[in-house]
């Protein structure tokens, strides 16, 4: 396929680099990535070795020493060639994150946009690092906090985004003076080795020092718990399940580093009788199919007020009707596979299980089969009409399964319903009442890390930081603020006059 000899991906693939170089270990294993597309072989990536982790991190450490020291606007100039590198492989790179990952060309391309604009919008941050003066209570005394690197930052990433949250990661990370290990979703290396193959170009011209950025491919139980243990990386940025995340923000914990987890949510819409359901339908049919209901932001619970709950079904209904599944590299389909059999097994699980506890199944739920269908990865997304405290819907399946759940009385009784589960990603309603949209957004209103209003849950803009709250993990990404979580604090007084007078007028002569 052309998009692979334009990525430099070969048949077999080595599994390590320290940024320019590639380790090139080919005895400890190694991955054969099928497409979910069409289950055909794309290419195998020998697995990292335990030695391979020790040269690259070595290697790390020794970079950020040099790297901390480039100022950071020169940072941005590299961040800035690997964003315009980036832009010449859009095409390429979005076709191959289609066809490794399954989704639809349209998101691919999407994905790797968001790629871009991080980069522009962390060149910008790199004349931005501020702090605050502040003034000192001591006469002749200037106050100050600055942020400084970290160090080595490690970025595990998830199959569903598999290249845009690293870059979230790494081009802020990068900016801030760190160096970063990546670590990605076994289920899609290759798509990770193409990024560190455009990296590399950028950081050879410039005659960078290895180790700035460097990937690691291997098993998350081996490689993955080894960097959560590890001392040397002082940040780790997980993306994952709920439960990946308990164990990687408890391990790191316990070694006193600091972790961002962005992890499961359980993202309602809500529909009030003021929704505009000519925005609303478009917004929950994408925010529920899009990527087959694989994003952390994907909408799961549709939370309908009585009053128009038939009217929104019959329209839903007949919309997952029109929607056209099939080979995500044919744009004119809508949604393309689940990420592989074993997501397929889930999927069917939860509808079961989900049914036994009382839901209906409205439409969808089928396993494809047949031509087109050949990696038996296809499902025809599915609604089920529900309750909030059902098991199922209490739980993120990572897979296109729309709970509707009716509400009576006011906005109010809808977000009790909305903030009634454990996760708090993202959430919406739609609504043309003022009053409505504020009491959402209020203090009392949802809970989640990201509330949009006449928007769905899913598709955020790179500009604001990205996460969410209780189980979700609380960790930021990606824009606005997001950077000082990237870097140390400082608090920095400086006394330029003859005296020591102490602070809180405490008297201590000698
Ligand atoms: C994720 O699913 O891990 O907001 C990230 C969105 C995308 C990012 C999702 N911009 O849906």
């Amino acid at each position: 396929m052309k998009f692979l000899n334009e990525l430099g991906i070969n048949a077999l693939n080595y599994g390590a680099s320290t940024g320019i170089n590639w380790l090139q270990t080919t005895s400890n294993g190694q991955f054969d990535i099928a497409s979910p597309a069409d289950g055909k072989a794309i290419a195998s990536v020998y697995k990292c070795s335990s030695d391979d982790y020790e040269q690259v991190v070595n290697t790390a450490q020794a970079a950020f020493k040099t790297w901390r020291k480039m100022p950071a606007p020169h940072r941005g100039e590299i961040v800035r060639q690997i964003g315009n590198k980036l832009r010449d492989f859009k095409q390429p790179l979005g076709e191959l994150v289609a066809y490794e990952m399954g989704k639809s060309l349209q998101e691919g391309l999407g994905e790797v946009q968001e790629m871009i604009d991080i980069c522009d919008f962390a060149v910008g941050l790199s004349r931005q690092l501020d702090g605050s003066t502040l003034h000192s209570e001591r006469p002749l005394h200037r106050m100050y906090d600055q942020y400084h690197p970290l160090g080595i930052v490690g970025v595990v990433s998830a199959f569903n985004f598999p290249v845009a949250v690293w870059a979230w990661n790494a081009m802020i990370s990068a900016i801030c003076g760190n160096v970063t290990l990546w670590k990605p979703s076994e289920k899609t290396p290759l798509t990770a080795i193409a990024c560190q193959n455009i990296l590399n170009e950028v950081l050879t011209a410039n005659e960078l020092p290895e180790g700035i950025f460097s990937l690691v491919i291997g098993d998350g139980n081996v490689l993955g718990e080894g960097m959560l243990h590890d001392k040397r990386i002082p940040l780790m940025s997980v993306t994952g399940s709920t439960r990946v995340g308990r164990h990687a923000g408890t391990s790191v914990a316990a070694r006193f580093g600091k972790s961002i987890l962005e992890l499961g949510g359980n993202n309602a819409i809500i529909l009030t009788p003021q929704a505009d359901l000519k925005l609303a339908i478009p917004g929950t049919v994408f925010g529920a199919v899009g990527t087959a209901g694989q994003r952390c932001t994907t909408t799961r619970r549709v939370i309908i007020h009585e009053s128009i709950y038939q009217q929104v079904k019959d329209i839903l209904v007949k919309a997952y009707a029109g929607l056209k599944i099939g080979n995500p590299l044919d744009e004119s389909n809508h949604v393309g596979p689940l990420i592989d059999q074993q997501a397929v097994a889930m999927f069917s699980n939860a509808l079961e299980q989900v049914q036994a506890q009382g839901g209906k199944l409205l439409c969808g739920g089928e396993v494809l089969s047949g031509a087109g269908y050949e990696s038996g990865c296809y499902v025809k997304p599915a609604i089920v009409e529900a309750e909030n405290h059902y098991d199922m819907v209490q739980n993120e399946t990572f897979a296109p399964i729309l709970y509707l759940i009716k509400y009576s009385g006011d906005v109010h009784d809808a977000l009790a319903i909305q903030n009634d589960v454990v996760q708090g990603l993202s959430s919406a309603i739609f609504t043309d009442s003022l009053r409505e949209a504020e009491n959402f957004l209020s203090h009392w209103g949802s809970d989640c890390g990201i509330a949009n209003v006449n928007i769905g849950t899913s598709g955020a803009e790179i500009g604001g930081a990205f996460g969410g709250e209780k189980e979700t993990g609380g960790g930021r990404e990606s824009g606005s603020d997001a950077w000082k979580a990237y870097m140390r604090r400082q608090t920095n007084t400086i006394n330029y006059s003859t005296e020591l007078p102490l602070a809180q007028g405490i008297k201590f002569d000698i």
